[in-house]
């Protein structure tokens, strides 16, 4: 195709009459207009209802009987490819075929599948015959958590507590790996009371282990080995409309209004806003993921390149209660349940402001066919924070005080995977600064004991008495970022610069000691395998071969949050599973087939295909495409406040521009204009 160099009178020509050409395509083909792309649609896009479709009909056409559709996702182009056609000019862009992966289970043996939406053929279908099973189908599940209610046994065990069995829901749990040598498709199942309440997750009937086979559909294992009374609903309702009063405080509204109208521009899935300009995805797997964000420098008058990708590859949820009804809780959202499918809508007004904007995403059902997430994500302007400021009160006679207000744009998805609600913003600032914030809200997960008072506790209960006769467990989230920094450029080296105490010993000053610095370009893999929070020290990605004027290197610092390391021995099953928590900080060269830090078949998995087994390669990092994985994690000790519903807990942190201007980029942006709200004759 033509590139944006060769811009001859006769190629501008041929591109024109294919622009003209394309557009009597779109104008004549009506309803089969799937696989064309209009010129706005950018390779990153997610997959579309009618795609969705499309590939189902393409699969079931090979394979149409006892197939089940796991994972429906974009083929993401090749890197350089992609880089190709971001830095082409409108009319010259490469065409890139649209290609989707597919993982589907066909008579019960895994297959992936590469299938091209233009050509509609699947260009491979390969069968996956190592350990782990791939993500749980949302209809599987739902299908899984009524056999309780059919079940023999389980009607006993439920007459014999003296249960109301139409009040009993139940819900699904993964199993995990511990040693065995054979796996199969199974699941826990764990059941509720709704009754008097909708809080189910603090109404456990415990004492009861269910194992269901996801392939038979069936229960295969059951006992039921101790009675513990079931909490009350006391006190365990949520909705406004059931709470009764005094309610307080009282919290005082804010009027939105933009009149100068929304400072974004939304083409697609792109946004343009302020200095920046990125892509928002969505994946079933990832939920959103943010691509090839770039910033414009005022001074170069250009728009330079920070993240070619983001998003969150796994988190791990490990419970640490050994006791034969919990030691399997070790979840891994991402890969066992699908981060991106189980995101639910946002609620208009709540989740985001008035003046946000909300996009649809699609992922694929059991069946293969399109499933609609309404108001899956949503973008909006977040004000009230002070971007800089000074007050200079040293010159005589004269106060100065300049002090500017910041906007940053935020893109904000839900993430609730049974109890946990996951809030996960991005949130990009004037200043080229990315702040990345993730809250935890929703239920904890319960034990039920016999036991109302603290005085009664005689064993470990491996968790906080948080109301009367239930224990809000142990446990620990840890979420881990594939954060693909191409900082001016895809060729980028990672930088430790230790802080260090010197001692003064020949008596030239009067201290005894002060800190420098000493910066070290790592080279290998190995080396870049961070623990922080041991040493004073600044991380940062640089482009050696890019300086500022004054020569540093152009970079972007990584600001931890709170240091959380993982708890665990090492040859734990789940923390062999979750190795990639083993530190916080990793770095690899940019490789397309390293997107799930846990593993791309994480349902009982076994630890052989983490982002910890990748980097024992051992391969440089120094002046290559690199990525930089991030752990973030939250040791969770419950308390009370946490029942019956966690008022948000958060953590964060961010991408900082490190020598990547020449000065501060936002000392010529200006405050946004304020507005009183019009004021309205008064009415007689
Ligand atoms: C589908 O599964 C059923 C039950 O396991 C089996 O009897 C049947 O042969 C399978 N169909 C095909 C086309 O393989
Ligand atoms: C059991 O629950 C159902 C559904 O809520 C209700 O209609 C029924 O009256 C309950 N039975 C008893 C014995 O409480
Ligand atoms: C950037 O600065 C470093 C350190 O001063 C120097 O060694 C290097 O040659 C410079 N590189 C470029 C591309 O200017
Ligand atoms: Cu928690």
């Amino acid at each position: 195709m033509a590139s944006s160099t060769m811009r001859t009178p006769i190629l501008m020509l041929f591109s024109l009459l294919a622009l003209f050409l394309f557009s009597l395509n779109v104008a004549s083909s009506g309803s089969s207009s799937s696989n064309i792309r209009t010129p706005l649609q950018h390779p990153l896009d997610p997959l579309t209802k009618e795609e969705i479709t499309l590939i189902r009909t393409i699969v079931l056409n090979k394979h149409p009987k006892n197939i089940t559709f796991h994972y429906v996702g974009l083929d993401d182009p090749d890197k350089p490819t992609l880089l190709k056609w971001a830095s082409s000019s409108l009319h010259f862009k490469p065409h890139i075929p649209r290609q989707a992966f597919v993982i589907a289970m066909v008579n019960s043996v895994t297959h992936e599948l590469l299938i091209s939406l233009e050509t509609k053929q699947i260009l491979s279908d390969n069968i996956h015959s190592g350990v782990g099973f791939p993500t749980l189908t949302v209809d599987e599940q739902t299908e899984a958590i009524m056999l309780p209610l059919k079940y023999g046994p389980f009607i006993e065990s439920v007459k014999k507590r003296g249960l109301n069995l139409s009040e009993v829901v139940c819900s699904v749990f993964t199993v995990g790996w511990y040693g065995e040598t054979k796996s199969e498709r199974k699941v826990r199942v764990e059941c509720f009371m709704k009754e008097e309440t909708v809080n189910i997750y603090v109404r456990p009937i415990n004492g009861i282990a269910i194992v269901v086979h996801l392939e038979k559909m069936a229960i295969i294992e059951y006992h039921d080995r101790n009675i513990e009374p079931v909490p009350t609903a006391e006190n365990t309702e949520y909705r406004a409309e059931y709470q009764k009063p005094p309610f307080g405080p009282k919290l005082h509204g804010l009027a939105s209004f933009q009149p100068e109208g929304p400072g974004f521009k939304i083409n697609g899935h792109t946004i343009s806003w302020a200095n920046w300009n990125l892509h928002v995805g969505y994946d079933a797997r990832a939920g959103v993921i943010i691509s090839m964000a770039s910033i414009y420098d005022l001074e170069k008058h250009k728009a330079r390149r920070v993240l070619y990708r983001g998003y969150i590859s796994e988190l791990f949820v490990p419970y640490q209660d050994p006791s034969d009804e919990w030691y399997y809780k070790t979840f891994f959202d991402a890969g066992e349940f699908g981060f991106g499918q189980s995101m639910v809508s946002m609620e208009p007004l709540h989740d985001c402001p008035p003046h946000a904007q909300f996009f649809d995403s699609y992922f694929a059902a059991r069946d293969g066919s399109p499933s609609l997430l309404e108001n899956a994500f949503c973008v909006f302007e977040q004000h009230g924070n002070i971007m800089w400021r000074h007050t200079e009160a040293g010159i005589p006679d004269q106060t100065i005080r300049e002090a500017r207000t910041e906007v940053s744009l935020v893109v904000r998805m839900v993430v609730t995977v049974g109890n946990y609600d996951n809030v996960v913003d991005w949130e990009f600032k004037p200043s080229g600064s990315i702040k990345l914030q993730i809250s935890l809200s929703g239920m904890l997960e319960i034990k039920a004991v016999d036991i109302k008072h603290k005085d009664e506790i005689k064993e470990e209960q491996h968790g906080t008495l948080v109301s009367g006769n239930s224990v809000g467990v142990y446990h620990d989230h840890f979420y881990i970022y594939h954060l693909d920094l191409d900082i001016d450029g895809e060729e980028n080296s990672f930088v430790k610069t230790g802080l260090k105490a010197v001692r003064v010993t020949d008596g030239s000053s009067k201290r005894k000691s002060y800190w420098t610095t000493e910066s070290q370009t790592l080279k290998k893999e190995s080396e870049a395998k961070i623990k922080l929070g041991q040493s004073p020290s600044e991380l940062a990605v640089v482009n050696p071969n890019k300086n500022t004027s004054i020569g540093n290197h152009v970079g972007y610092r990584l600001l931890p949050a709170s240091v959380t390391h993982p708890i665990l021995y090492e040859d734990d099953y789940p923390q062999v599973r979750g190795a990639f928590t083993n530190y916080d900080v990793w770095v690899t060269p940019y490789s397309r087939n390293e997107k799930w830090a846990g593993g791309l078949y994480v349902d009982q998995s076994r630890g052989q295909d983490t982002l910890a087994i990748w980097t024992k390669q051992n391969r440089n990092i120094e002046n290559k495409d690199i990525v930089m994985w991030y752990v973030v994690g939250i040791h969770h000790v419950p308390c009370q406040e946490d029942f019956p519903i966690m008022p948000l807990l958060s953590t964060g942190f961010e991408l900082r521009p490190t020598n990547f201007f020449e000065r501060n980029p936002v000392l010529k942006t200006l405050s946004p204009k304020t507005f009183k709200m019009p004021v309205c004759p008064k009415q007689n």
